[in-house]
């Protein structure tokens, strides 16, 4: 991210490096750059792992037994742990869509995979950066399926971020990262995965030796180095624990007793028919278990790493972090979500239920744990609200938590339903209850109270609760669809 530091040097604003070699993003004016840094508004660091599943971080006291993630834990120790805290979606895609612009993804047809981002929707990036936050983006940027071009809205830098370094897809490789492995490859950006250079600011970087978990992690650290004295907004989302869950570095593989697994070469074909093979292994057995704890310790070593950067730059008590991961534990990488049952790709509450913490000096009392519903829908207004910009209701769909976290009385902040669409699957959470349809099966209502598994039918039983539940998705699903028609017709 030296591009726009670069920039700055030149200016005389005292920054390390040069303006030789930069890329400046074209939509940059010098208005931008020399409006003056807010140091009293608080920085906003979001951590966004991928496919974790619910009793995959020892935070929690339901955790698996064989897992253990000291630094994921210290963001809870240090403020507060969600236990039902939801995603939008049982997928990457839309779930990711939601979260960043705090609006039901399902408002613009984004029901799959597939859907844009349309510039209707502004993203928390671009509502920060108007209010004078530098904005850094690194790792996974997840808008549908396919690589992004760099002038796609999709690309982070069409979107709201100054700076950005990972890959505009749904996967990529762990360690092929050098142009000489993409130019070998017959299909570099296949349509599930991809290889070869990351994609940074409005170019291209390659790492012929490295792995994308600590690269995203330098990178990360960097821009705290270089940011300090204005405010910023930094999403680190890493592609740690998506499969391809077998590329770790050899010394987790070795603490966990793993048989490494060949990675691809080009040798061995097409890349898709790789990934295919290795993301979704018959069976999942105990190896696949140790591996995806190999890929885990990594992760949570290197978001040890970024909290340590943020307390010795001395960042952290002006630094609201919140930790989440985009879905549940995928069935084919050894992730567990006990005691829920499901997993990604549905929506039993192991799809959408993930680890969520939260931390906020001074604002949020350190070692709760919230036992009410919240929703990623609600990480925009929240962060909205935390830096004094002013929250425009009607147009999210979900709530402030800023001052409902401060106090010693942990009450339920959400009144309303919240719904979920994926395919052909549909659930409502309401109090207690959850309505939840499946593909193909008969509409179910569970008490999440004494059946958070989702083992007893009770719809027999209330068939009042069960209509309640069922009108209320009906009309949700009249306005999310005459929302994306208004969409169509812009
Ligand atoms: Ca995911």
């Amino acid at each position: 991210m030296i591009e726009r530091r670069s920039f700055l040097k030149t200016m005389g604003f005292g920054f390390a490096g040069g303006l030789a070699g930069c890329i400046l993003p074209s939509r940059y004016s010098w208005a931008d750059e020399l409006k003056p840094a807010n140091s009293t508004k608080p920085n906003i660091l979001i951590i966004v792992t991928d496919d974790q599943g619910y009793a995959d971080m020892s935070a929690f006291s339901h955790h698996a037994p064989d897992i253990q993630t000291p630094n994921m834990d210290r963001i809870s120790q240090d403020g507060i742990l969600f236990s039902q805290g939801y995603v939008t979606a049982p997928v990457c895609s839309p779930s990711r869509a939601g979260w960043n612009t705090g609006c039901y993804q399902q408002r613009w047809g984004h029901l799959n995979w597939g859907a844009k981002l349309p510039p209707g929707r502004k993203t928390l990036a671009e509502h920060l950066r108007r209010a004078g936050y530098a904005t850094g983006k690194v790792g996974k940027s997840d808008f549908g399926v396919g690589y992004h071009s760099h002038d796609s809205r999709e690309y982070p830098l069409n979107h709201g971020f100054d700076e950005f370094l990972g890959f505009s897809s749904h996967a990529h490789d762990y360690f092929l990262l050098s142009e000489e492995i993409a130019k070998r490859t017959p299909d570099p950006h296949g349509h599930s995965a991809a290889l070869g250079p990351l994609m940074h600011n409005r170019s291209w970087k390659e790492y012929k030796e490295g792995y994308t978990t600590e690269i995203f992690t330098d990178e990360a650290i960097e821009f705290l180095k270089m940011q300090q004295g204005q405010p910023f907004f930094l999403n680190v989302s890493f592609n740690s624990l998506h499969h391809l869950i077998h590329e770790v570095p050899e010394k987790y593989l070795r603490k966990h007793g793993c048989d490494p697994i060949p990675n691809y070469d080009p040798s061995m074909g097409k890349y898709e028919d790789y990934y295919r093979e290795y993301a979704v292994p018959d069976p999942v057995d105990e190896k696949w278990r140790k591996l995806y704890l190999a890929n885990l310790e990594c992760l949570d070593d290197n978001i040890g790493r970024i909290l340590d950067a943020l307390d010795e730059l001395r960042l952290s008590e002006n630094t609201l972090v919140i930790f989440f991961s985009d879905n549940g534990g995928s069935p084919y990488t050894g992730a567990s979500n006990k005691p829920l049952s499901g997993s990604k790709y549905n929506l039993r509450e192991g799809g959408i239920r993930v680890p969520l913490s939260m931390r906020f000096p001074g604002r949020f009392n350190p070692g709760v744990t919230y036992p009410h519903i919240v929703s990623s829908l609600d990480i925009v207004p929240t962060c909205l609200a935390a830096a004094g910009i002013e929250t425009q209701e009607d147009r999210l769909d979900g709530l402030n938590l800023l001052n409902k976290m401060s106090g010693t009385e942990l009450i339920p902040v959400r009144s309303t339903p919240l719904f979920w669409r994926w395919k052909k699957q549909f659930a409502v959470r309401h109090g207690d209850w959850k309505l939840l349809k499946l593909d193909d099966a008969k509409t179910c209502l569970y008490n999440l109270n004494n059946d958070v598994a989702e083992q007893h039918d009770l719809s027999a039983r209330h068939p009042e609760k069960l209509k309640d539940l069922l009108d209320a998705y009906n009309s949700w699903q009249l306005e999310m669809e005459a929302s994306t028609n208004q969409h169509r017709e812009q």
